[in-house]
């Protein structure tokens, strides 16, 4: 018998709530406050999550996520992340979310992180979840925007425990938030920042060196560059892997070729994650079971990806 991945104990650490509102979710929302979606019925939407490419995926993303108006709104879409989570032996979480993707809407900064801490506290008092939220900002939008951002979040501090940065990585290096990172790093945030999915090595050294990170979201592409894997092996920098993401957005054509076990041989802190789960084709156990498939994912290295993301989580874990 080999080992049940479901009921394996596993960490979360790259995940954005947005990216986790299920067609049904979505149709539902859409009816509640009175929104009209682009698509007849929630198997027409699906039939669209045909991506080429990251922009591809963000474009519907960014529209799916138009839905998400009132507090209860994000709680209903945590909430739903999170009894997954439950169901799937998910113990600890460090989700983003994406506050300018709300607020450029006119959806105030409190509504959003109200309802989705409202769901975290639930999740933890009513099952021992432990969790730390990071707080995206778009690489697409200007560092002023950022900078604005994160002055509307300040009064929400102790509600975060660090930043990221997300969305268009191509054309919009980590160098361009310096310092917006700088400040939110002297408030004691914890700097993360997705680099190295569709963007060059550079991006991930830009990363590490300019903003300070303290883990890499994908990273992948460090496996082009071997100053680079040695530095992320030497500091054990974890990488927040997402198998089922890259072969979604065409990174790799095939789970087959993804590095994700070649990284763990090679004695780098990867771990495993779904990123957008209700648009890439699984949760944490999906995402699992589709290395043991196709990349023949032996019990121990199984055990050990499931450790690696309660080592690098950044807040005590339960
Ligand atoms: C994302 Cl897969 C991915 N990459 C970059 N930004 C994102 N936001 C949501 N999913
Ligand atoms: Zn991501």
């Amino acid at each position: 018998m080999s080992l049940d991945l479901n009921a394996l104990n596993k960490a979360e650490l790259h995940i954005h709530l947005e990216g986790s509102l299920e067609p049904e979710l979505m149709f539902r929302l859409a009816e509640r406050n009175g929104i009209e979606l682009p698509y007849d019925s929630v198997d027409a939407l699906r039939k669209a999550y045909d991506f080429g490419s990251l922009q591809d995926f963000l474009d519907i993303y960014y529209s799916g996520a138009k839905v998400l108006l009132q507090e209860e709104d994000f709680y209903d879409l945590t909430r739903a992340y999170l009894d997954r989570c439950r169901a799937q032996n998910v113990t600890h979480v460090e989700p983003f979310f994406d506050p300018q993707t709300h607020t450029d809407r006119g959806v105030a900064m409190t509504t959003v992180v109200n309802g989705i801490t409202r769901a975290l506290s639930e999740a933890k008092a009513e099952w021992g979840l432990s969790y730390g939220l990071i707080l995206c900002f778009l690489r697409h939008l200007s560092e002023d925007e950022a900078q604005r951002t994160l002055d509307e979040a300040l009064p929400f501090r102790d509600h975060f425990i660090g930043v990221g940065l997300d969305s268009s990585e191509m054309g919009h290096p980590p160098t361009k938030f310096k310092r917006v990172f700088g400040r939110a790093r002297d408030m004691g945030l914890l700097p993360v920042a997705h680099a190295g999915e569709e963007g060059p090595p550079e991006y991930i050294w830009q990363a590490l060196d300019e903003l300070g990170v303290v883990r890499v979201d994908h990273g992948v592409r460090a496996t082009e560059d071997a100053t680079l894997m040695a530095r992320l092996r030497s500091e054990q920098i974890p990488l927040t892997v997402c198998p089922l993401s890259n072969v979604r957005l065409k990174v790799y054509d095939h789970m087959s070729q993804h590095p994700i076990l070649k990284l763990l041989e090679d004695g780098l802190k990867v771990t495993v994650n779904s990123d957008d789960p209700a648009y890439f084709g699984g949760y944490m156990t999906e995402n699992f079971e589709a290395l043991r498939k196709d990349l023949a994912m032996t019990d121990d290295q199984a055990r050990r990806l499931a450790q690696n993301g309660f080592d690098a989580a950044l807040v005590p874990t339960s």
